[in-house]
């Protein structure tokens, strides 16, 4: 297979702190929605191999979980999981947003990533939000550790950079034949993503404590004859007093939820959703190592 000599894949970890817009960047340079994202933090709760297959690489981006000061046992798990994903790699993009300095969260990160021995990239993300010298200060400070080997800035919301980006990252991928399907674009099936969608979107209409309680479980999918797909699921809450919450007054805000979860689920399906959405209370499941293990889909 001559055209396999040239071609290069590997996997590439995606870290950085919670909200600096990992998951976006992916959604970003994949062109479509693969994982979810949100303006709250600790979204992505487990790591997620997404697939770009170009004419001269395969990249497999891995997003992981955010770092964080975790606060609860949960917090904990998505921490062990972004510290696994860091397993096997070929190399990883540390993220950070262009505010100028290094927290020590960071530096920490950094250190421990660069020990495990594959190069590390730094993306600037946010550079449409960048004023005066802030991405200068922020590449700067950056480059002062000595820990990257590349610095690139990109926008993951207008797509500047995104071209060098993957260009750059494909000239530290091992020559090698594709890991997976040129037609796969996630490691993960169908309900995990349909589970994340509805997820997204109660994550987006609740507040404080709320998205952070907040799992989702589809009971069953049936794909009819007729072209429609019923989906029955249920979100689950940490407390009895949060499923009134998420149901809302007269149950405005379950509807909310199920009529943005179905368009994005139709979107990705290519075909109509009819979405039974119900409330479950799985009282403190945030705090029972097995239970958080099964509704975030750990590895
Ligand atoms: N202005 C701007 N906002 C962005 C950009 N990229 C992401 N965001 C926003 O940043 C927020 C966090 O995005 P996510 O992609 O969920 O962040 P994440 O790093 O995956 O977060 P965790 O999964 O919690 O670790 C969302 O509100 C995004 O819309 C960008 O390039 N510019
Ligand atoms: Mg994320």
């Amino acid at each position: 297979m001559t055209q396999d000599l040239q071609f290069h894949a590997g996997y590439v970890g995606v870290f950085g702190q919670t909200n600096v817009g990992k998951s976006t960047l992916l959604n970003a340079i994949l062109g479509e929605k693969v994982v979810i994202t949100s303006a709250k933090p600790q979204t992505t709760r487990c790591s997620i191999r997404c697939v770009l297959t170009t004419a001269e690489a395969q990249i497999v981006f891995v997003d992981t979980p955010g770092l964080h000061r975790a606060k609860t046992l949960l917090g904990r798990q998505l921490l062990r999981e972004s510290h696994r994903s860091a397993r096997g790699l070929d190399l990883a993009a540390y993220v950070v947003e262009p505010w100028r300095r290094v927290e020590d969260e960071d530096r920490q990160a950094i250190e421990n990533l660069a020990r495990e021995g594959f190069p590390l990239i730094l993306v600037v993300n946010k550079i449409d939000v960048a004023r005066g010298n802030d991405l200068e200060e922020t590449l700067l400070a950056y480059t002062e550790l000595g820990a990257f080997a590349e610095v690139i800035p990109v926008s993951a919301r207008t797509g500047k950079g995104l071209d060098d980006l993957v260009k750059t990252l494909t000239t530290y991928l091992p020559p090698s034949p594709a890991l997976f399907s040129p037609d796969v674009k996630c490691d993960r099936g169908e309900a995990f993503l349909i589970e994340e969608l509805i997820r997204e979107k109660a994550t987006e209409l609740t507040y404080e404590e709320v998205p952070h309680s907040l799992a989702v479980r589809v009971k069953w999918v049936e794909k009819r004859d007729d072209g429609l797909v019923e989906i029955k699921a249920e979100i689950i809450v940490d407390r009895e007093s949060q499923k009134g919450i998420v149901i809302g007054k007269g149950g405005r805000l379950i509807k909310r939820i199920g009529t943005r979860a179905r368009a994005d689920i139709e979107a990705f399906l290519g075909r109509r959703v009819f979405l039974e959405l119900a409330v479950t209370a799985l009282p403190g499941w945030t705090k029972d190592e097995r239970e958080v293990r099964e509704l975030t889909g750990a590895s």
